[in-house]
């Protein structure tokens, strides 16, 4: 294949929101008498707000019901967005700004792929919802990773083919999902736990224009 478009996961790829996502479900779980561990969060990585917050009652082996789910999901959501609103534009990871922009200038399109709601404001707090073609994320998607409706349609949005997209994604479900959408998977983060990407880089600052250009060779979808 030759990739006509790419497609970013936010968190874990383009910044690291995974520590303000566990400080605000540690306030909530503090709240509530459950122990929630650092190990605990990475379980919540690429998972919805509502899957998180099941995850988590089902850690505190809690039963409750939905009015109280909506109130703590939102609670936790406003220390998050508490966190997000003071983020920089240092926050970006290494390598993405630069890899983003070459893409850009070679004429690949560049998408964003995101179960966040928050993806607006943090793409404009650290000051790069300009750079993106497309922005597909979970305001305007109903199915949750693995399910690939956010990648299928950021393509759609980016108007490219999925089977011309390769997707960076740093959570098993998102490259699940990237490869039931018929697309190339690249996983930011373990070969060990990103087993079935097709290539595997510990960080975009590992990524340019021509590693894409020899790692797709090999790929046909
Ligand atoms: P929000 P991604 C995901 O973003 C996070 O990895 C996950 O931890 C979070 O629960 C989810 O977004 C929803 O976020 O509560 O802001 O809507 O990795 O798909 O960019
Ligand atoms: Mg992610």
């Amino acid at each position: 294949m030759q990739a006509a478009a790419c497609i970013f996961d936010l968190d874990g790829v383009i910044v690291d929101t995974a520590r303000y996502h566990y400080l605000a479900w540690k306030r909530l779980t503090d709240q509530l008498g459950i122990h929630f561990t650092e190990e605990d969060n990475e379980r919540l990585k690429g998972v919805s707000r509502m899957a998180s917050l099941e995850i988590i009652l089902e850690i505190g082996n809690r039963k409750v019901d939905e009015r109280q789910k909506q109130e703590y999901a939102t609670l936790k959501n406003n220390w998050y967005v508490d966190y997000i609103s003071k983020m920089t534009p240092d926050e970006i990871l290494p390598g993405s700004l630069e890899f983003i922009k070459e893409l850009r200038n070679a004429n690949i399109r560049v998408a964003i792929g995101s179960a966040s709601k928050n993806t607006p404001m943090i793409l404009e707090r650290v000051g790069i919802l300009k750079l993106f073609d497309a922005v597909a994320d979970g305001n305007i998607i109903s199915k949750a990773k693995p399910n690939p409706e956010v990648f299928l349609k950021a393509a759609e949005m980016a108007g490219i083919k999925p089977r011309k997209c390769v997707v960076f994604e740093d959570a098993v479900a998102g490259v699940q999902a990237a490869l039931t959408a018929g697309m190339m998977c690249i996983g930011i983060g373990s070969r060990g736990i990103l087993t079935q990407a097709h290539f595997v880089v510990p960080g975009l600052n590992e990524m340019n224009l021509a590693k894409l250009r020899t790692l797709e060779k090999d790929i046909q979808l």
